[in-house]
């Protein structure tokens, strides 16, 4: 269970964060409302949320997944690959330091959360343009310490591994095609997203809700189906700068 999540309001100058995407640049006013309404869905849910203020000089500061892991026992401080957000981890490790022991990784490791999908004791790190392969192996090592087994997953399409991968509970993933091919995930049952929604393989599972985003009837049907509620979100002004559900939360036993 879910008790508490650490999130940050987006700032009056998201839109000058990182994106790839073609679709436009989100209304300032659209992305609060979006993100007021992931808060209190997540506070609906019986957490307590942390809302932390935006950070003028890092717009995507909000996308707080990316800057630690954090497992029952740690919180390890992450490196982001991107340039532009190296340094929005400063702030979070006070606040994780109430909650966890801290652990850092040192450069030239660099990882973002937005790799890092625990599965009970076991972790898929994500190698990807922001996570390299020093900084994986810098967490799992972190991770061993406490129990966990981890792997590295090549990460070939998608900013980061949780673009196309999300454990829905019960050894099952919601994932893309191409990643249900590789044996890292045969041994789940796979909800596997239409190839017209694989934005909605960024499901969250947040206590035995699946949050999923608006406007993926294929996969909100079948998600349907599965033994948990399903909770829609609009994150559309947060998807034209690349971001999703899981990134704007991290969250804490
Ligand atoms: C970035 O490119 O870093 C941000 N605009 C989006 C980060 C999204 N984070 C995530 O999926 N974990």
């Amino acid at each position: 269970m879910f008790r508490r999540a650490i999130t940050r309001k987006p700032g009056r100058n998201a839109a000058d964060g990182l994106t790839t995407s073609t679709i436009g640049l989100p209304d300032y006013g659209n992305l609060i409302r979006q993100h007021d309404a992931y808060v209190q869905t997540l506070s609906n849910l019986g957490l307590e949320v942390i809302v932390l203020e935006a950070e003028p000089g890092y717009p995507d500061a909000y996308f707080v997944e990316d800057v630690a892991v954090v497992t029952p026992e740690i919180a390890v401080i992450t490196i982001p690959g991107a340039l532009s957000r190296q340094g929005e981890q400063e702030s979070i490790e006070p606040v994780l330091a109430q909650f966890r022991r801290i652990k850092r990784i040192e450069p030239p490791g660099t990882v973002e959360g937005g790799d890092v999908l625990l599965v009970g004791k076991h972790c898929f790190i994500g190698i990807s343009e922001r996570t390299n392969a020093l900084g994986a192996r810098q967490l799992g090592c972190f991770l061993e310490e406490y129990g966990y087994s981890w792997e590295p997953i090549s990460v070939d399409a998608g900013l980061h591994l949780k673009s196309s991968v999300n454990d829905l509970g019960q050894d099952t993933l919601i994932m893309t095609r191409t990643l249900s091919r590789l044996e890292a995930f045969k041994r789940f049952t796979a909800v596997i997203v239409n190839e017209n929604e694989t934005n909605a393989a960024n499901t969250m599972l947040v206590n035995d809700h699946l949050i999923i985003p608006a406007g993926y009837p294929l996969t909100k049907k079948e998600l349907s189906d599965l033994d948990r509620k399903v909770i829609e979100l609009d994150v559309s002004e947060v998807s034209k700068m690349d971001g999703g559900l899981t990134c704007m939360s991290l969250r804490l036993t």
